[in-house]
């Protein structure tokens, strides 16, 4: 019978001096194209957003962002929203992150979205550059705008298991599926007992996590143990029900 896996999470519990970065947009180092403005308004925090009048696909401003401390963050952007908006997309140090994001909306006003997970290597400035990929088909331009961006820290480390290398006995294969995280998923091609996946996963801090693994029909117990940070043993536990793509606590 198949296991398939889906992603792997770990859940820290060591305190995080540093949980926020707050960084207005109209403070940021800005590169963009077409140049960018500031505009005042009271409802918008520190009293400014910074425009870009994007006229088509491709045009994009890209923010300087320096982050004190390395590890995982949670991204934000809070969106200018309004009838003349386009669609973005954020890409990090020149990775997208998430998906694409829809400024448009028919009574103008500010709304934060979240954006999506990065693993920062090193402390220092990082780019975050919103592209333009499109528009909805009720807005009257591509223009973008923001108010600010907002890092949170995470104390969590979440691997999408495409993202991750296994070694399997005997083997896996990716799958495509729009309903699994990231729309991919891991098969293992498991005959029976004793046959395992393993992944690496890179932890930045020590501490003591709690483990997670979304699965697909069967559950899968990952890790039995961690103490270390380096390669850990995944067994098998299969139920015969179909039970879904969840989060489970292993
Ligand atoms: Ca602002």
């Amino acid at each position: 019978m198949p296991k398939e896996l889906c992603w792997v999470r770990l859940k820290g519990s060591t305190q995080e001096a540093f949980p926020e970065l707050l960084a207005e947009a109209e403070s940021l180092t800005t590169i963009s194209v077409p140049p960018v403005h500031n505009y005042n308004d009271s409802g918008a925090s520190a009293g400014y957003w910074q425009g870009l009048n994007a006229t088509a696909v491709g045009q994009y401003m890209e923010y300087t962002v320096q982050v004190p401390k390395s590890g995982e963050y949670s991204v934000y952007a809070t969106n200018r929203v309004a009838s003349n908006k386009g669609i973005y997309q954020v890409s990090v140090d020149g990775t997208s992150v998430g998906i694409p994001n829809d400024q448009f909306q028919s009574t103008p006003g500010f709304k934060e979205a979240p954006i999506g997970n990065i693993l920062l290597n090193s402390a220092g400035n990082h780019t975050f550059r919103f592209s333009v990929t499109g528009k909805n088909a009720g807005s009257s331009g591509f223009t973008l705008g923001f108010d600010n961006i907002r890092l949170v820290k995470s104390q969590e480390v979440y691997n999408e298991a495409l993202s991750l290398t296994p070694i399997a006995v005997p083997s896996f294969t990716d799958c495509n599926d729009g309903a699994a995280s990231g729309g991919v998923w891991q098969h293992l091609g498991a005959t029976g007992l004793g046959q395992y996946i393993e992944y690496s996963i890179v932890i930045l801090e020590q501490g003591t996590y709690s483990i997670y693994a979304s699965t697909e029909k069967l559950i899968i117990k990952v890790f039995t143990a961690l103490c270390g940070w380096s390669r850990r043993r995944s067994t098998v536990r299969p139920i015969p029900s179909c039970i879904g793509f969840q989060n489970i606590p292993v």
